[in-house]
């Protein structure tokens, strides 16, 4: 309602505005003015110093917005390779920001040096060779110099060695959740496809298959830190994209094709939670949901629950309409943990046996495994 007030006040401000120019006009009628359309001195001496003002704008307004938001971007990688990437944005970033500077700075500048003038007369330049080169030569020789740092680092971040110890897990995209599969203790996946979907057996895999006995679903993703996790990505119905940002892990899933990414978790959810820039950071959140809570329980609401950080797995594509609240909670343990998280899990082939022996709980589970999640459920987990 207040907004709708303010756009209100605004365009009648907008509307006074113009009638008052109208007036301003009027009052001129009669008295000696150049009406002629044709720019004055005058008229190119103020277009070239707003030239410079448009420019201290963008430049304070840079600033400013580095100072004000600049601790916004993700911080600390909690993967191997996470510093890589980091390293290849912020060069990037360097390299826009110092021909941003300089070319801006000329283009301003030379606007205003050769704004018009009557006794100013236009020079014809054909060419100058050398210019043209130096000029060509130089952003070459930078772009192709940052595209092979970048191929370098792609190689080497998708480099997977097959015969590498890993954990494997297959993240199968749907509308809209994740679901995980662990590759069991062979760490091979047994085989699977969208037409094997059947009650508990979510994922479509294949429950003969050799490989798929010891192979377990789970609703949470929990790795060891310090180990390869080798993730291998289905889609089931359109694209989605696996996106773990504070691992600097993205790739797409695919309907009909298998797709990969491996990363080496260097942070527990434990150890990252305690780092100074997080602690800070959670501080700052629920501080703002504290004032947000007083705020609903004066309205007779109920407060926000405090925020805790934890590691996510969200679908970068939009995929539909509950596309922002595809996402599964990531935790990294420590391997005596992760080793204790293992224990209890339940092969999915002797889950689905127990669901086709107790038909009840098969309709239960079946029917959850397969729901898709038409209404958009409340999103607890803030991505910060
Ligand atoms: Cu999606």
């Amino acid at each position: 309602m207040t907004s709708l007030l303010v756009i209100i006040v605004l365009v009648l401000l907008a509307v006074a505005l113009w009638q008052l120019t109208k007036i301003f006009d009027l009052t001129q009628v009669g008295s000696k003015s150049d009406d002629s359309q044709i720019a004055t001195d005058n008229d190119n001496n103020i277009q070239g110093y707003l030239m410079f003002g448009f420019l201290a704008f963008i430049y304070i307004f840079t600033i400013y917005g580095l100072l004000k938001w600049g601790d916004l971007p993700l911080h600390t990688p909690a993967s191997e390779h996470g510093g890589t990437v980091d390293n290849l944005m912020n060069i990037t970033w360097v390299l826009i920001f110092t021909v941003q500077a300089i070319t801006q700075v000329l283009l301003h500048y030379f606007a205003f040096k050769y704004r018009g003038s009557k006794d100013k007369k236009a020079l014809y330049f054909a060419d100058n060779n050398k210019l043209e080169a130096v000029w060509s030569v130089i952003p070459a020789v930078v772009l192709a110099g940052l595209i092979l740092y970048g191929l370098y680092a792609w190689t080497n971040i998708m480099f997977i060695d097959d015969e590498e110890d890993t954990v494997v897990i297959e993240l199968y995209a749907q509308q809209f959740k994740w679901t995980a599969r662990y590759a069991g203790a062979d760490q091979v996946l047994g085989k699977a496809n969208v037409r094997l979907i059947d009650g508990v057996n979510s994922v479509g895999m294949d429950l003969a298959d050799k490989n798929a006995q010891d192979d377990f679903l789970a609703t949470e993703i929990h790795i060891p830190k310090g180990k390869k996790i080798h993730f291998k990505m289905r889609s089931q119905d359109v694209l989605h994209s696996a996106y773990m940002p504070h691992f600097r892990a993205q790739m797409n899933c695919v309907p009909g094709m298998v797709t990969e990414f491996a990363f080496t978790p260097i942070y527990t959810t434990s150890e990252y939670r305690e780092l100074p820039f997080m602690v800070e950071k959670v501080a700052r959140i629920n501080d703002l949901r504290s004032k947000k809570s007083t705020e609903l329980v004066a309205k007779g609401g109920t407060a926000l629950d405090p925020y805790t950080f934890d590691y996510l797995l969200l679908c970068n594509k939009i995929c539909g309409a509950s596309h922002y609240n595809m996402q599964m909670k990531v935790v990294v343990d420590s391997p005596e943990d992760y080793k204790k998280w293992l224990s209890d899990k339940v092969a999915l082939v002797k889950e689905y046996k127990a669901s086709k022996e107790t038909p009840a709980a098969e309709g239960a589970s079946g029917s959850d495994s397969l729901n898709v999640a038409k209404e958009p459920a409340a999103v607890k987990v803030a991505m910060k």
